[in-house]
């Protein structure tokens, strides 16, 4: 009795009966001239007769039998289903098929897919258009109120001034309550490996498969206008639209947590955000309440490490890692399974900001990281990150020195090494930044047949949250209607009503099993349907951790011995600095005293920056320290990743003032251009500079609107030793060395260099170039100077304190 399901889901309505109390409309009945005459009681009649024909091919529940004991669970079948006679069987009303502009031309073929498909559905083009209100009446003059005469009261009459206030009045939703402050892209993935063998989730289907996938990144302490390039985690959240259903993979770019287990985020959350009573201070984490809280919780010590190091201060969205933090649980179309943690990982390499310069960033350019993406995808350098997987079984994973339920642990690359799989292309910025990135509702609850959950209890606590927390946000449970989250694959089921509802459900069947509605939305069944997987339970109900969690100390030493010594200053120059605001001592005693469980050197170099005596280690929770299995990791240190030495979308002031030399300069400009870089004449002010030959140039870009942190390297031409008595200029060179980017300077620059308090360094670092200003525009010079732009920092030159 079951039909296809193919068969089934594109049949459409194509007969006639009635269903409504009132009776059949005209021009629907079996017989049209019967219609025709009015009312049909033939219409009726056959639509009585088809319901219970359809009706009567289900005489029974086929599934009940079937329904109890393991076997069932773990393989559930197929459901029932059967073709009504006639589509107007299973249609709500037998008025269906008379057309308008409004209701169309027919009954849906696909039902409940409302939004689903691509967003040119919901698209807006205001094009050629004239002003309307929300009812789609002409709005002849959009500039005064309707006032009882020019100079009397605005009427409450004025339903368009009402409207249009109103709207805006309630423009806001509440923002996310973490990751507030995020910027988006649409692009794809494309699978390079089948992995069929591992898993059955359909973006892993075939090699050469592309999948939609729209990505949010984000920090996550502060509120939606706060500052890019604040210190903080950044979230790295993909909703993969796969023909199978949406499946979000929610990340950071951190591959560890904070906490073990879903009952501490509350408190970790209310800890690091502003304080509730000045909430003071935004996007930050120096302040007490985030060290009282993490001191008390040394589970947090191994991400704290990651968290001060320079993974907190990115370069850019483009130029970082990303992890799916949990393992997770693989499934092939055989029911076996595997672990697995996924990876994210830039072909622009891994690059950070220093301290200084995200400081500095916050300032002159708050949406740096959002311009940055923007800008990249706008100008054609899409960015582009390979998925790698760890893939490991059980028997592996117990026969680990930590448990990898534990979410503050990662899979060291030594134990498993990470395959890459395909890579992912984000290619289109988003039309509208509310309706597309602020509306996106990522929820690990999210997933696909062949991708499942462990029990990672922190993992388990996310399944609930991110749909709960949608509910306010976006007002209500229909938020998966709206077109940034609607899947591409379609959406049948039972669920009705609800705050903001879109879709239109045909028929008069909201619940299953049924036979009036021939079975339909029938459950798929073990064979395409999800199954969890059959993992046993063996143990008590408990409110506990297992014993391995105890250890909280041997990976943060891990991460901390695989950093190279400027990673390990900079880790401890973010502990001071996040110390420093702390005001209470006794919180600043206690994080050293925790560190002294970590690294002895980390935790004296500190107490020393802190002014203060080294405090005893804080007792452990496990009494003997656990031996790591593997004792550094390359793959931990940010310079492990240089990337592909593209200097793509790369930005180069060039310093230039009257008098210049244009011919090497613009010879330079172009060798940059064709690598793709931005390259900007960068002057005092607007206007055009006087050269002594090439032609005069035009300033792009002002010391005082775009000064150093705002670009990747600078071009200091001869002309701009003019520039040594201007303070933007002697601060902008200043920055660019301290902030340790690469320069290319005219020898005839040195009095503004100087003047800038950089001593030309007798033994220069490699991203410290010097040459005439007539060479500027050789290709040696060009491409020594590209390499040094690929390289992004030049960490040599760095003192602390700065030198310069
Ligand atoms: Fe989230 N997290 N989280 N989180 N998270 C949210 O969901 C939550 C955790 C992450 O761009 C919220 O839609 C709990 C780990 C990202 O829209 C909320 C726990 C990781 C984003 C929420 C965690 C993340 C969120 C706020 C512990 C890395 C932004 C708004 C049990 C693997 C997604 C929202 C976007 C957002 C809860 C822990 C990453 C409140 C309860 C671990 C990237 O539901």
């Amino acid at each position: 009795m079951p039909k296809s399901p193919t068969s089934l889901q594109n049949d459409g309505p194509s007969g006639s009966a009635a269903s409504t109390v009132s009776g059949p409309a005209g021009g629907i009945a079996a017989d049209p001239a019967a219609s025709l005459a009015g009312p049909s009681i033939a219409a009726l009649a056959a639509k009585q007769a088809g319901t219970q024909a359809l009706a009567a091919q289900l005489p029974s529940n086929p599934l009940k039998p079937g329904d109890h004991g393991l076997q069932a669970g773990h393989a559930p079948a197929e459901g029932p289903s059967a073709l009504p006679p006639t589509g107007a069987v299973t249609g709500s009303t037998l008025s269906e098929t008379n057309v308008s502009a409004k209701v169309g031309s027919g009954p849906a073929v696909s039902g409940l897919d409302i939004g689903t498909g691509s967003l040119d559905a919901a698209r807006v083009d205001s094009g050629a258009r004239a002003l309307t209100t929300n009812q789609g009446v002409l709005v002849a003059d959009n500039q005064n109120s309707l006032k009882a005469g020019l100079r009397g009261p605005t009427l409450l009459e004025d339903f368009i001034l009402r409207e249009k206030i109103s709207h805006f009045d309630h423009e806001r939703i509440p923002e996310r309550v973490v990751h507030a402050r995020g910027s988006a892209a649409h692009g794809y993935f494309e699978c390079d490996v089948a992995l069929g063998d591992i898993t059955r989730a359909a973006p892993f289907a075939e090699k050469g498969k592309r999948t939609p996938v729209f990505v949010r990144f984000s920090t996550v302490a502060g509120e939606r206008g706060s500052t890019d390039t604040a210190r903080d985690v950044r979230g790295f959240a993909v909703k993969f639209y796969t023909d199978e259903g949406n499946w979000d993979l929610v990340g950071n770019n951190i591959p560890v947590f904070f906490i073990q287990d879903a009952m501490k985020f509350p408190d970790l959350v209310h800890a690091l955000k502003p304080e509730p009573h000045n909430a003071m201070p935004q996007a930050a984490s120096a302040h007490d309440t985030f060290w009282d809280f993490v001191s008390l919780s040394p589970e947090t010590t191994h991400m704290l490490l990651w968290a001060m190091s320079d993974r907190a201060i990115p370069r850019s969205y483009r130029m970082m890692q990303g992890f799916g933090v949990h393992t997770f649980r693989l499934v092939n179309a055989r029911g076996e399974t595997r672990l697995c943690k996924f990876h994210w990982t830039p072909t622009a390499g891994t690059h950070s900001l220093v301290w200084d310069e995200a400081v500095k960033l916050s300032g002159c350019d708050p949406d740096f990281h959002r311009r940055d993406l923007w800008e990249a995808i706008e100008g054609g350098h899409y960015p582009e990150w390979t998925l790698g997987l760890q893939v490991f079984t059980e028997e592996q994973a117990a026969a680990f020195g930590f448990d990898v339920l534990d979410p503050t642990k990662l899979v060291p690359e030594e134990l498993v090494p990470v395959q890459p799989v395909g890579r992912m292309v984000l290619d289109r910025n988003p039309d509208n930044f509310f309706a597309e990135t602020e509306q996106v509702a990522f929820c690990t609850a999210h997933v696909v047949p062949g991708i499942d959950f462990t029990n990672d209890p922190l993992l388990q606590g996310r399944i609930h949250s991110y749909v709960d927390t949608q509910i306010t946000r976006l007002g209500g449970m229909n938020f998966h209607e709206l077109p940034i989250n609607a899947p591409l694959a379609q959406v049948h089921n039972n669920q009705r009503d609800g705050l903001h509802r879109r879709a239109i459900p045909r028929g008069r069947v909201a619940y299953e099993p049924n036979s009036l509605g021939g079975g339909c939305p029938f459950q798929a069944g073990a064979a395409r349907g999800f199954v969890s997987f059959p993992e046993p339970v063996v143990e008590d109900k408990v409110r506990g951790k297992p014993e391995k969690f105890a250890d909280h100390f041997s990976q943060a030493t891990l991460f901390f011995n695989s950093q190279s010594d400027t990673e390990k200053n900079h880790i401890v120059a973010a502990f001071r600095f996040e110390l420093t605001r702390v005001q209470t001592p006794a919180v600043r005693q206690r994080v050293v005293s925790m560190l002294r469980n970590v690294d002895e050197t980390l935790a004296q170099r500190l107490a020393d920056a802190l002014g203060m005596p080294l405090p005893p280690a804080q007792p452990r929770a496990l009494a003997a320290p656990v031996r790591s299995e593997v004792e550094a990791s390359a793959a931990l240190s940010l310079m492990t990743r240089p990337g592909d030495g593209s200097i793509a979308g790369r930005r180069v002031a060039v310093l230039v003032a009257e008098g210049t030399d244009a011919t090497p300069l613009r010879a330079l400009y172009g060798g940059l251009l064709a690598a793709s870089a931005a390259p900007r004449f960068v002057g005092v002010k607007l206007g055009r500079v006087k050269a002594s030959r090439g032609g005069d140039i035009d300033i792009e870009a002002t010391l005082e609107t775009m000064p150093a942190p705002m670009w990747d390297a600078v071009v200091i031409d001869g002309s701009a030793g003019a520039l040594a008595q201007v303070g933007h200029a002697r601060e902008f060179v200043m920055d660019q060395f301290r902030h340790c980017k690469a320069m290319l300077v005219a020898s005839e620059a040195g009095a503004l260099l100087s003047a800038s308090g950089v001593d030309v360094p007798a033994k220069p670092d490699a991203g410290f170039l010097q040459a005439r200003a007539a060479d500027f525009g050789e290709q040696a010079t060009v491409s020594t100077f590209i390499a040094a732009i690929a390289r992004h920092k030049h960490y040599a030159r760095e003192t602390d304190p700065p030198r310069v």
